[in-house]
């Protein structure tokens, strides 16, 4: 059993007062943490009591607490998933071999740069969402908001534990450069492309943590198997936060499409928009624009980074114990890759094709998502079918980042692309509706005109519950 002191400055199970030089490092962090989060944390609400869920210790049972709190003095703890005796490398070059507490020289720079990218998305993400505490449709929404940003201020200490703990100087160096980066600075910007774009509304949030918190889950599934065994113990209990950051996004986007449904039939044309609805187009192209921003998240198709990380045990496959074979040499992926200016279907080396191996169970389980919205307006009797896009179009990092892509893969001349994007991705007028509609719904049990309600209440409480207090 792991236990947490919550009485003392900053909660954790991984015995902080037991390191006194640790503890003094991260406890001279925990302020600038603190100014950072006043600075770029969300605006508004900070002395506002607001229904959260703190993460407490790492039992399965019971390891999250519900309450009133106000978002500067949330509880930003250091958890790990309990150490497993005896785990082994279960991957790459070093397979089968005991793991590693401390990290090997010789992929000290590999190791950092991973947990340093990582580390960058959580403030860039609560960076990016600043601004929505002022348009919320409904306080039960505005709570998810908070929510989702709390926990991604914990996932950014969790990596600056490791960041303090392993890598030594140039560690706390990356740890305070994690706060001075900004997204969408043009001199400062955050590491990853999606991480520095604009999520200026609500459906661009539940579209954000629809597909983008889904890349987080891929990610974090892939250094949860890392042979570095404090980063496989770490990601895991972040995984278990990731999940309702998920939900949220799956079912905020699921309660406009509803909506979307119901106003068609309500109006007699059948323009949701005519009674202040997204219409399902307008859905379509905002899900064009974060699906694939999200597919950029997972690097090159072909990439000798991805290769060297798996070599080295650090970084593995999505659920690496249900394959076989563990080592990959000399095995192949087959894919699309470009060749010559044509797309040709070929075998790849595994193990440089892994981020195209990740991205492909990425791919399945966003399906798995728009299935389920698809459901949903069946239910409703409209016909309208949301799709995903396919993974060549508007990529802006890999190989078809090269070329213009429609939405069903074909290749295109830049003037057909310029003619057409207009059509598949949010323009300047559909950006203005959108944002127009985006006025705050404060009352307890009110909601948005162009979101239907959730279907239940957070923590077994009712929907309309004071989820934040005025
Ligand atoms: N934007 O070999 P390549 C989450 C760079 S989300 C900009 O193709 P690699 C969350 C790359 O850095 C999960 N640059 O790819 C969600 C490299 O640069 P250098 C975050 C990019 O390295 C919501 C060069 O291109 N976690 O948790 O195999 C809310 C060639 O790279 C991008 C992680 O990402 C891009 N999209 O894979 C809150 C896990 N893609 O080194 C949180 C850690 C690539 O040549 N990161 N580049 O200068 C990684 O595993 C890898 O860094 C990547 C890239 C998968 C991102």
């Amino acid at each position: 059993m792991s236990t947490v002191l919550t009485d003392e400055k900053i909660p954790n199970n991984v015995n902080l007062a037991g390191d006194k030089r640790l503890q003094r490092a991260l406890e001279a962090w925990q302020p600038h943490f603190i100014d950072w989060w006043k600075q770029m944390g969300p605006v508004g609400w900070q002395e506002r009591d607001i229904y959260l869920r703190t993460a407490i210790s790492v039992e399965t049972e019971g390891w999250a607490h519900f309450d009133y709190v106000k978002m500067p003095d949330y509880r930003w703890g250091i958890f790990l998933e309990p150490k497993q005796e005896g785990r082994t490398h279960g991957f790459g070059d070093f397979h089968g071999q005991p793991v590693w507490d401390e990290v090997p020289g010789e992929f000290r720079n590999l190791l950092r740069r991973l947990v340093v990218t990582q580390g960058d998305t959580e403030p860039a993400s609560v960076e990016q969402q600043r601004d929505l505490g002022a348009t919320a449709p409904s306080l039960y929404d505005l709570r998810n908001l908070f929510q989702v940003n709390v926990e991604e201020g914990r996932h950014l200490w969790a990596m600056v534990y490791l960041l303090h703990t392993y890598f030594g100087r140039d560690g706390r160096e990356e740890a305070e450069e994690l706060l001075a980066r900004r997204s969408g600075d043009a001199d400062k910007p955050r590491i990853l492309g999606a991480f520095n774009e604009p999520t200026s509304h609500w459906l661009s949030f539940f579209m954000f943590t629809m597909f983008t918190d889904r890349d987080g889950k891929y990610q974090l599934s892939a250094l949860a198997e890392s042979g570095f065994d404090p980063l496989a113990r770490t990601c895991r209990f972040m995984l278990t936060e990731e999940a309702h950051h998920m939900f949220v996004g799956e079912t905020g986007v699921q309660r406009v499409v509803k909506r979307a449904c119901e106003l068609m039939k309500q109006d007699g044309n059948g323009d949701p928009r005519a009674l202040g609805g997204i219409d399902l187009p307008t859905i379509q192209k905002y899900l064009n624009l974060w699906y694939s921003l999200s597919l950029d998240l997972f690097g090159g198709e072909v990439s000798s980074n991805a290769a060297d990380a798996f070599a080295a045990g650090i970084k593995g496959r999505y659920k690496e114990d249900r394959y076989d074979e563990h080592k990959l040499v000399g095995s192949h992926f087959a894919m699309d890759v470009l060749e010559g200016g044509k797309v040709v279907h070929k075998d790849v080396p595994m193990r440089n094709a892994l981020n195209e191996v990740l991205r492909t169970e990425y791919i399945k389980d966003c399906q798995r998502g728009v299935d389920r919205w698809n459901k949903t307006i069946k239910d409703e009797g409209i016909r309208f079918e949301l799709v995903l896009p396919s993974n060549k179009f508007h990529r802006q990092i890999g190989m078809w980042a090269q070329h213009r892509f429609a939405p069903d893969g074909t290749m295109l001349d830049d003037a057909t692309w310029a003619a057409r994007r207009g059509e598949w991705l949010p323009s300047d007028a559909d950006e203005a509706y959108v944002k127009s509609l985006m006025r705050p719904v404060y009352e307890p049990a009110k909601m948005a005109s162009w979101i239907a309600p959730p279907l239940k209440g957070i923590n077994g409480l009712p929907s309309e519950f004071e989820y934040v207090r005025r």
